[in-house]
């Protein structure tokens, strides 16, 4: 009897209520940026550069020198389907090597999608692509504050282009915004975590930008009617003038893991065992004092 109760309190010790899975971690610090997709490697392209760096002496970065123009990395990582009451974070380090004079509220943008089979990119330097027709997919996107409020929102994909994440007016804005006042600083990493709820079909969005100091914007979304589940796509975006001449947009890391939490049949097999433990004690404790 005490075995068995030992072996209950092992079995509900091992259902953790919250256990992340890495989906991907890459610290960009290899030898190659398109040796993935794996647990370690994502597959980068860039588009929209001049020129770039990859592990420029070590490190440890994916650098374009976009400068007025836009620039973009476009990523793949293992596709990974969110079941209900799973979330999905995709977390990232980036910085800029100045800050340019672009206003709007759509200067930066990070958009996670489902390619849904289409064809994938295999080379740098793409501009835009009927291949991108079948990606649907949800973005952060945020402005570079060198003075003015700005807000950062949620986006979903709403129209069926031959842009990733280039024109803004194929997406919709979903959920709360959330307004900031306080600039973005050169050479400064900021952390970005865009995290995807599935909530019984209901997709919950959390986006939010932070230097890990004066610097926190979160935005909220929601989206009832889920256009995808799945994902295995990032692409980053500066807009024209993010940076001034010879800006360089660095990204520093990109992981994605996915958090699940029990579902109710775990939850009655939790409580069903906790029952049967307490049915256990009581027979134990009755035994014990001779009833
Ligand atoms: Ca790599
Ligand atoms: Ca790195």
């Amino acid at each position: 009897m005490k075995h068995l109760s030992l072996c209950l309190a092992g079995l509900l010790l091992s259902i953790s209520p919250l256990a992340a899975t890495t989906i991907v971690n890459d610290t960009l610090s290899d030898a190659s940026k398109t040796d993935g997709p794996d647990a370690s490697n994502v597959v980068w392209y860039v588009a929209g550069a001049t020129s770039y760096t990859y592990n420029n002496a070590s490190d440890g970065k994916l650098s374009l020198s976009s400068g007025t123009a836009s620039g973009q990395f476009l990523g793949y990582f293992p596709s990974v389907t969110l079941a209900s009451g799973d979330t999905l974070t995709a977390s990232f380090v980036y910085s800029f090597s100045s800050i340019g004079t672009a206003t709007g509220n759509t200067v930066l943008r990070v958009g996670l999608y489902n390619s849904d089979g289409a064809t994938k990119t295999t080379a740098d330097g793409w501009a835009s692509a009927a291949a991108f027709q079948p990606y649907d997919g949800y973005a952060g996107m945020s402005p570079v504050l060198s003075s003015a409020t700005g807000t950062t929102s949620i986006y979903e994909k709403t129209v069926v282009s031959n842009a990733l994440i280039a024109t803004v007016g194929n997406w919709t804005a979903i959920g709360t915004g959330a307004s900031t006042t306080t600039p973005m600083v050169a050479n400064t990493s900021y952390t970005g975590t865009f995290s995807i709820t599935n909530n019984a079909g209901t997709l919950d969005f959390v986006y939010n930008l932070t230097d890990g100091s004066a610097y926190n914007v979160t935005a909220l979304g929601t989206d009832a009617s889920p256009t995808a589940l799945t994902f295995d796509t990032v692409c980053m975006l500066t807009a024209g003038n993010a940076m001034l001449a010879g800006g360089i947009f660095s990204l520093d890391s990109f992981a994605v893991t996915v958090t699940a939490v029990p579902e109710p049949s775990t939850y009655a097999i939790i409580f069903g065992l906790g029952a049967l433990g307490v049915v256990m004690a009581r027979r134990r404790s009755r035994r014990s004092s001779g009833a």
